[in-house]
């Protein structure tokens, strides 16, 4: 593994940590070639988000979560970016939220299925879908590899988590009657715009924020979880993300001290 240590004193410290870890993971087959330009499109979304959680993605959070809690057979997809970026997060809200974690990969190989397989199960999972051939079924909606998914998870699941998602899957999958709930920092996407629920946050701080929101719903009924999710609407958020963003970068625009860096 390449260990190039980043000065704490940085002032990107985190961001340029958070990049060590696709790099790694890029170097160890975990993350796809392309999954180093999705990350630099999500650092650049995130930068003008100010690289901290607004209160909208809050809600969305709370949204997705109430939606998962919610499904018969909730399912979450990973893929070799959301391994390298927050294994042991995922893991954490897999088992609370009582949804198994599916492999499915875009730019799919054994290689990179072992990889990712590996980095999971030292983070905590113990039961791992999407890697046993006779699981295997087809969703002949979708061309390329992530059509093959697994008959015991994406296949019979009603609501499936697919954070970074890469497009058209999203799509399909909600063709197929299925609840769909993203993270993406882009809100123009096409996975943003076409899901159920759109998280417009940064992955490595969304997830440890919907765990705490796991623990809070752990005691409430299920006549105040759907009480819950009425009051929040996916496409208000969704516009509200985009609105936050205009706002933040006009507001940015007048501020005479941003121009001097010292
Ligand atoms: O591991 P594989 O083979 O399944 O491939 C994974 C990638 C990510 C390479 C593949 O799904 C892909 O090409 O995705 P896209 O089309 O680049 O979309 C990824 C989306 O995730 C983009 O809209 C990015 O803005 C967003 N994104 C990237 N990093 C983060 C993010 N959103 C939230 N948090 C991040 N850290």
């Amino acid at each position: 593994m390449r260990n190039h240590q980043i000065p704490k004193d940085h002032p990107r410290y985190l961001s340029l940590t958070i990049r060590e870890s696709i790099i790694n993971g890029m170097h160890n087959k975990v993350v796809a070639e392309a999954g180093l330009i999705a990350h630099g499109r999500g650092e650049a979304f995130d930068y003008i988000l100010g690289e901290e959680t607004p209160p909208f993605a809050l809600k969305q959070e709370r949204l997705a979560v109430l939606n998962l809690l919610e499904a018969k057979h909730p399912i979450i997809s990973v893929n070799g970016n959301v391994a390298a970026l927050c294994p042991n997060d995922i893991v954490r809200f897999s088992k609370i939220v009582n949804a198994p974690l599916e492999i499915n990969l875009f730019y799919r190989s054994k290689e990179r299925e072992d990889a990712i397989k590996e980095v999971l199960l030292k983070a905590g999972a113990d039961h791992l879908l999407g890697i046993d051939p006779d699981y295997q079924e087809i969703i002949k909606e979708l061309s390329h590899s992530r059509r093959i998914v697994d008959s015991r998870g994406i296949a019979s699941s009603d609501c499936v988590f697919v954070p970074l998602e890469d497009g058209d899957r999203t799509l399909a999958l909600r063709k197929l009657g299925k609840s769909v709930i993203t993270i993406d920092l882009n809100p123009l996407s096409r996975t943003s715009l076409a899901a159920s629920v759109t998280i417009t946050n940064n992955i490595i701080r969304a997830v440890p924020e919907m765990i705490k929101f796991v623990e809070e719903y752990r005691a409430c009924s299920h006549d105040s979880i759907t009480n819950q999710l009425m009051k929040l609407n996916n496409k208000a958020l969704l516009q509200e993300s985009l609105k936050f963003m205009a706002d933040r970068l006009i507001l940015l625009s007048r501020e005479e001290k941003l121009f001097n860096l010292s």
